[in-house]
């Protein structure tokens, strides 16, 4: 169905770090009216495209978005309203277009993203039909209910805390449906904070509402984890709820080293460690096991470990169709993973999914350590079939809402499978 945008504007807000963002607003000639928010991250791949901050230092700290807002408001708004499209894709290649540079940096990718999703949900709406529903028939793909991955520990640049790996995730992949498995995680992350208590921990959380204990070798927490799952009355493993690690590594590598709980590991040193921790515990999946300019060591992890567990490329991939392609040409990685706002725009998530999809590379939708309230990251997974989402803890209302978006669905449409597709 056509779609003619009568009405486009953004505002400043706070995202979930206190730290402004934009909620961009649009109304369509139909009478459909959206709204988007726009998150940010904190641990960024350098290749991502461009988010705009203004940088004058007596407005929060530089961290203002009034020029995105403006581009919004004005350059955008310009060029689209009035205007027919056949689809939302085709205001995602207007904003490209008018953007005119490889990363975004023009207009800001906050700016276009927040306009890319508004306008997806709108074509969606006008359409009739629910979003993951709509972006199921925009990319082709068979809809299901992805495994939640819950960021229940929180260490690197998400947590003040001596943690250098990101995140520490459950994943309930042997749950028969997903209220079972968001069940499970809200019952872990309980019996967690309990044995974080008992231990003399602190149950202070991390920006991802996962805890953030004063521990610093990764193994500590994967031992606790282990213990909360088994408190909790699951089974750990891929038959239960197994757990996924996001060292970030980029985070703590420097010429060629990485500094890993106050010890200095090459690359293939560090690997030699993941070999030992996917051997002793339940780790599935390792998201940035290495630097995003270590391409050399990635291709070693993935020839010695790619065979046993998912390994995948955030920093390294930043969403981008072409770096993907490059990756999969040199057998780097085996998944990645896919955040709208790494590369802008609702179309180049799209393609970068169905790139890794005919390469045989597993894709799961993230969030960013900076959100907003907005649940679009859940109905993306739905919609794609990807089989997984990461957004934080079973706690705090901009991570909740992602799965409590799940449960809707799910709740509504009861025929729609659960878990990775095979
Ligand atoms: C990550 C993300 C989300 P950030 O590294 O995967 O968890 O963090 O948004 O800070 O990049
Ligand atoms: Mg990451």
């Amino acid at each position: 169905m056509p779609l003619r945008i009568a009405r486009l504007d953004a505002t400043e807000v706070l995202d979930s770090r206190a730290r402004p963002t934009l909620s961009v607003t649009l109304a369509t000639a139909n009478g459909a009216l959206v709204r988007a928010g726009v998150p940010s991250g904190a641990s960024t791949g350098s290749r991502e495209a461009v988010e705009l901050r203004d940088g004058d230092q007596r407005r929060f700290g530089g961290q203002g978005v009034r020029q995105a807002v403006d581009h919004v408001n004005e350059a955008i708004a310009q060029a689209l309203i009035g205007r027919t499209f056949a689809s939302a894709a085709e205001v995602d290649a207007a904003l490209i277009d008018l953007d005119g540079t490889a990363n975004k940096s023009a207009l800001g990718a906050n700016a276009i993203v927040g306009v890319s999703l508004a306008a997806a949900r709108a074509d969606a709406a006008e359409s009739g039909q629910e979003l993951w529903q709509y972006l199921a028939a925009r990319s082709r793909t068979v809809p299901r209910l992805p495994v939640p991955h819950f960021n229940v520990v929180n260490g690197g640049a998400h947590a003040v805390n001596a943690l250098d790996f990101q995140e520490f995730m459950l994943a309930p992949l042997g749950a028969p449906g997903i209220a079972e498995a968001v069940r499970a995680g809200a019952e872990v992350y309980a019996r967690l904070k309990a044995r974080l208590a008992e231990a003399g921990h602190a149950t202070a959380l991390g920006d991802e509402g996962g805890f953030a204990p004063a521990l610093q070798q990764p193994e500590d927490v994967l031992e606790l984890l282990v213990d909360a799952i088994t408190d909790a009355g699951y089974r750990p493993g891929r038959d239960g709820v197994a757990v996924a690690l996001d060292p970030a590594a980029s985070e703590f590598h420097d010429s060629g080293r990485y500094r890993v709980a106050g010890q200095e590991l090459s690359s293939g040193q560090l690997i030699d460690r993941y070999e030992e921790i996917i051997g002793r515990f339940p780790v599935w999946s390792i998201e940035d096991g290495l630097a995003e300019d270590d391409w050399d060591g990635w291709a070693r992890l993935t020839e010695r470990l790619g065979g046993r567990v998912q390994l995948m490329g955030d920093d390294i991939f930043v969403t981008n169709p072409g770096v993907i392609t490059e990756a999969i040409g040199r057998k780097v990685g085996n998944s990645a993973l896919i955040k709208v706002n790494q590369i802008g725009t609702v179309t180049e998530t799209l393609e970068a999914m169905r790139i890794c999809r005919e390469a045989g590379y597993t894709q799961m939708i993230s969030h960013r350590s900076g959100e907003s309230e907005d649940s679009f990251i859940a109905d993306l997974a739905v919609g794609t079939g990807c089989g997984q989402l990461k957004s934080g803890a079973p706690a705090r209302g901009e991570r909740v809402a992602k799965y409590n978006r799940l449960l809707e669905v799910a709740a509504v449409h009861t025929d729609l499978p659960y878990g990775l597709p095979h």
